[in-house]
């Protein structure tokens, strides 16, 4: 067993002064029993708690730290940054730099606008997609999260999924009236909504690869589909690429599946562990937004310097040759591994990877929306949860979430947690 004495006495302590003694719902361990362990340190591909145990870690700050954490260039770009001051409240090289990066990888990104998080992110792309057509209603799937705005939280996966809330309380049934969702993957019912409400759709939006009920593909008609019934329509599509950007490839989903959304959310890896999110797209639509348009969006600390440092080191870093290449090798021995093993254990388990996510569902049959990814064995995910932790694997601590791999998690990575996906099922003690 694990040594959690520490852990346990700060949780007891962050219970009384924050809600659930943590700052975002999914890392409480809720759904998967026990509780938080307390961060110390990240070491590359590994995270250590304060009772000084050691994990290899999949969750990876939920994305953003695909080259591990405190790589030393990051943290070097990072402190040359600090010891210029951390935000100026007025325009900066970097900001300039870090937008010239991001759409020179994603061209579809004609114009972009940090913000601070991916939720400032998509609430600021549907207002912006709402200004630009001049209609209300959006489109949305059901299982996809894209963070906590009013107007978002329907039908949402990732943490409302995972604690099984209804829509949240305190959302004004103003805010969600003109939210409309579909089943991802359902052309056809997307198709039946812009039926029953012509030209009144401003835009759908959609995470190109589901990362926020666990990991699901987009079926292959299912993206370009969307394309052709937003055109069609005169909406808007919108891609959020908060989770999947530079992700599932270096150009992100878009440049993938060579799906061209007119928009474009993205957040997590662009600051490289720090709180940067941003929005863009066609120079015709972005050429709306305040002080250009009137469209009003702003933040204090938008396109701050020290953000913008981790977001170039990240980026610059990533694009080297043969470093994606790379990523794409050891996420598919990991993802092989897995289903070797579970295979071998007789275990009914649906494994997928794109890029550098990739998911499991206990599950015997093919996951391909909310509906289907519900009735995955999420009692099984907890126990296999707890016991790859013990031997040393931090898996995030929810079915319905995706897991990520960085630069650092090489051959031994890959190796000792395959070891330990035998360990645990032969442990006896998940359900098998
Ligand atoms: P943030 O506001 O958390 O930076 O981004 C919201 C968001 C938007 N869009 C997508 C596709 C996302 O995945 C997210 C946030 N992802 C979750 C993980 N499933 C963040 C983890 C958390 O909520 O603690």
């Amino acid at each position: 067993m694990l040594n959690r004495t520490q852990s346990e006495k700060l949780f007891a302590e962050a219970q009384a002064l924050i809600p659930g003694g943590v700052n975002s719902p999914v890392r409480a361990f809720r759904a998967v029993g026990g509780q938080p362990l307390f961060i110390e340190r990240g070491e590359g591909a590994y995270l250590l708690d304060v009772d000084g145990n050691r994990y290899i870690d999949y969750v990876l700050s939920w994305g953003p730290l695909i080259l591990g954490h405190a790589h030393p260039q990051v943290a070097a770009a990072l402190a040359d940054a600090l010891s210029k001051g951390t935000s100026y409240g007025a325009p900066c090289p970097s900001e300039v730099e870090l937008a010239r990066l991001i759409t020179q990888l994603m061209p579809n990104i004609e114009m972009i606008r940090f913000v601070n998080s991916g939720t400032e992110a998509t609430m600021s792309v549907l207002r912006l997609a709402r200004a630009f057509t001049g209609r209300e209603k959006i489109i949305k799937f059901e299982g996809n999260y894209h963070g906590h705005a009013d107007m978002l939280l329907v039908q949402a996966g990732s943490g409302v999924a995972t604690l099984g809330l209804p829509d949240s309380p305190g959302v004004p049934v103003g805010a969600t009236v003109h939210t409309l969702t579909a089943p991802y993957n359902d052309l056809a019912a997307v198709q039946r909504l812009f039926e029953q409400f012509p030209d009144q759709i401003a835009a759908v939006i959609v995470e190109p690869v589901s990362g926020n009920m666990g990991l699901v593909r987009p079926l292959s008609e299912f993206l370009p589909g969307l394309r052709d019934l937003t055109t069609q329509a005169g909406s808007l599509l919108v891609f959020d690429e908060v989770m999947t950007g530079f992700r599932v490839h270096l150009g992100g989903a878009q440049a993938l599946y060579g799906v061209k959304p007119d928009l474009t959310a993205l957040g997590k890896v662009i600051g490289g562990g720090l709180p940067v999110g941003a929005y863009g797209g066609r120079r015709e639509i972005m050429s709306l937004v305040a002080p250009l348009g009137p469209m009003y969006q702003a933040g204090t600390l938008s396109g701050n310097p020290l953000a913008m440092a981790g977001g170039i080191s990240t980026l610059r870093l990533l694009s080297l040759p043969g470093v994606w290449e790379q990523l794409e090798v050891m996420g598919e021995k990991l993802v092989t591994g897995l289903a070797e093993r579970f295979a071998a254990a007789a275990m009914p388990v649906q494994v997928e990877r794109v890029g550098t996510m990739f998911g499991f569902f206990f599950s015997e049959q093919p996951i391909i929306n909310w509906a289907t990814a519900k009735l995955a064995d999420t009692a099984r995910f907890a126990a296999f949860h707890q016991v790859m932790l013990e031997h040393g694997v931090y898996l995030a601590p929810s079915q319905f979430e995706a897991g990520f791999i960085s630069t650092m998690h090489g051959e031994q990575e890959i190796r000792a947690t395959l070891a330990a996906v035998e360990k645990s099922l032969g442990s006896g003690r998940v359900g098998n």
